[in-house]
């Protein structure tokens, strides 16, 4: 009989090939269980306010006035909220065409992508033009629209870091290009390594690959590290001499634990280096309003700013964002808070400050009980987290345990996370989803659980642990060579 065109064996190949494991195997898993009446520790996803993050008052009191604007008109509202609330709501509601029920331009408010300019402008020091900044629902959606514009057919390559955050491998898979990995060294903290990726460029153009772009995460997931400038520098210019556009995935540029690498953007050290590479490099840089302090995943925030992308580039996106109207606008408001928030001054300061610096004090906290609780462990080793949201602790397993995986029909580190789940619901990532190199083993957990849970959840991941490896444990050494 002949297959109905949403039948299974019908459907769009690149469809069927795409692997997502941050709801992978080990989420359903864990959302059966739940079910089960299983208390589960959602570890697997960066999604703060799920465990238990508050959102900041004053982003949510405008947008709360932008939603139901007759409040603006109780003679009552001055009693509810700030009077900054109100003018910022009344400044957003201005730049509508009808409020947030009425589609926007469909590369967003020309008011709110001036604002982000602003902020890209200040935070740079080299001006930026809102003509080349597009408004997303969340960071996904801008790096999806790229990849399909750089992403001709199968022999067109993405450089991609490996571990990287499966939105660019399934992303790839989705529009049919080809991922060349690049291997971040876990020995020198995740680190970029030259000589290695000129290996890997070489390798996929004896392939017959066209490598086209390059994609950094920086601070990276799920490893965590911050790059260099240095490291940047070397990098853009590696992108100048192969020819490569630059994607630059700096969703996580508030979240930073550490002191000596302070976050720079991709954008400030190409300008820094002048012509002509500052004229030259192509580079495209996300944002969100996911991540940082703000955690406002579900508002579906984002933006994508344009470097050195010629205007006929920038007008056939502009044509393909069209397709879909309009990014939603109450995510183009907190996008609009996000890059300028209350100043100093201003009646909401103080509190947002409070509230803005008690989120990333606690996370990198956090950040720290987490890799000391993971490096106490038997044959557990873990870089620190210096920013983003995740720890990705390398396990080394016993070859019993290896084995016992293989009888399972599981892959070894979706063995261990999966024994992890049942035995303390706590509900990871395996590390083959974000790829790891040959016989290395991870498991990415986010730092997000609340910070008096921690010690408590440390202390079960330790207590599976030593059980699993007293139990798998013999004289012939690790999975590790
Ligand atoms: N880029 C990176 C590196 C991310 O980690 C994420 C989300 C995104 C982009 C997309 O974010 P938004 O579309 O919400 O802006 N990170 C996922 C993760 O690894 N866990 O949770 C979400």
């Amino acid at each position: 009989m002949t297959p109905k065109p949403l039948d299974y064996e019908s459907l769009n190949e690149n469809v069927k090939k795409v692997a997502y494991a941050v709801r992978g195997e080990l989420y359903l898993r864990a959302a059966e269980l739940q079910k089960e009446g299983k208390k589960i520790i959602f570890t697997n996803v960066g999604n703060p306010h799920a465990l238990g993050q508050k959102p900041l008052t004053f982003p949510r009191q405008v947008v709360a006035l932008c939603q139901a604007p007759f409040l603006l008109d109780d003679p009552n509202v001055g009693l509810l909220f700030p009077a900054d609330a109100i003018s910022r709501a009344r400044h957003y509601l201005s730049m509508t065409s009808g409020g947030l029920g009425a589609y926007s331009d469909s590369r967003g408010l020309p008011g709110i992508r001036k604002e982000v300019a602003d902020f890209i402008g200040k935070r740079d020091g080299y001006p930026s033009d809102p003509e080349l900044i597009f408004l997303t629902d969340g960071a996904s959606k801008g790096v999806m629209q790229i990849l399909n514009t750089i992403i001709r057919d199968e022999n067109d390559g993405i450089l991609v870091p490996v571990p990287q955050y499966p939105l660019y491998s399934a992303t790839i898979s989705l529009y049919g290009g080809s991922l060349v990995p690049y291997f971040l060294e876990e020995e020198a903290n995740w680190g970029l390594d030259f000589y290695n990726i000129r290996q890997s460029v070489a390798a996929a153009r004896s392939r017959g690959i066209t490598v086209r772009a390059m994609v950094i995460i920086n601070p990276g997931n799920p490893t965590g590290q911050c790059l260099s400038e240095a490291n940047i520098r070397e990098l853009l210019e590696f992108c100048f001499q192969e020819n490569l556009v630059l994607l630059a995935d700096e969703v996580y540029q508030q979240n930073i634990y550490q002191d000596e690498r302070p976050f720079v953007s991709a954008r400030k050290i190409l300008f820094d280096m002048g012509p002509p590479m500052s004229k030259e490099v192509q580079l495209v840089s996300f944002h969100t309003v996911s991540k940082g302090y703000w955690g406002e995943c579900g508002q579906r925030g984002g933006y994508f700013e344009m470097t050195n992308l010629p205007s006929q580039t920038v007008d056939e996106i502009y044509k393909v964002a069209s397709i879909s109207l309009s990014p939603n606008v109450p995510g183009q408001i907190f996008l609009g808070l996000m890059v300028n928030p209350p100043k100093p001054g201003d009646i909401s300061y103080l509190k947002f400050v409070q509230e803005s610096k008690a989120v990333l004090e606690s996370l990198r906290r956090r950040a720290q009980i987490m890799t000391d609780g993971f490096n106490s462990c038997r044959n557990v080793v873990c870089n620190f987290t210096e920013g983003a949201m995740y720890s990705f602790p390398q396990i080394r397993l016993p070859p019993k345990a290896i084995e016992a995986a293989r009888k399972a029909g599981k892959a070894p580190d979706v063995f261990y996370c999966l024994g992890l789940l049942e035995a303390t619901g706590i509900s990871t990532v395996p590390g083959s989803g974000f790829g790891q190199k040959e016989g290395v083993l991870h498991l990415r957990t986010t730092i997000l659980p609340a910070e008096e849970d921690m010690p408590a959840i440390m202390a079960s991941f330790r207590k599976f642990n030593d059980e699993f490896m007293e139990q798998y444990e013999n004289c012939r050494g690790y999975s590790r060579m």
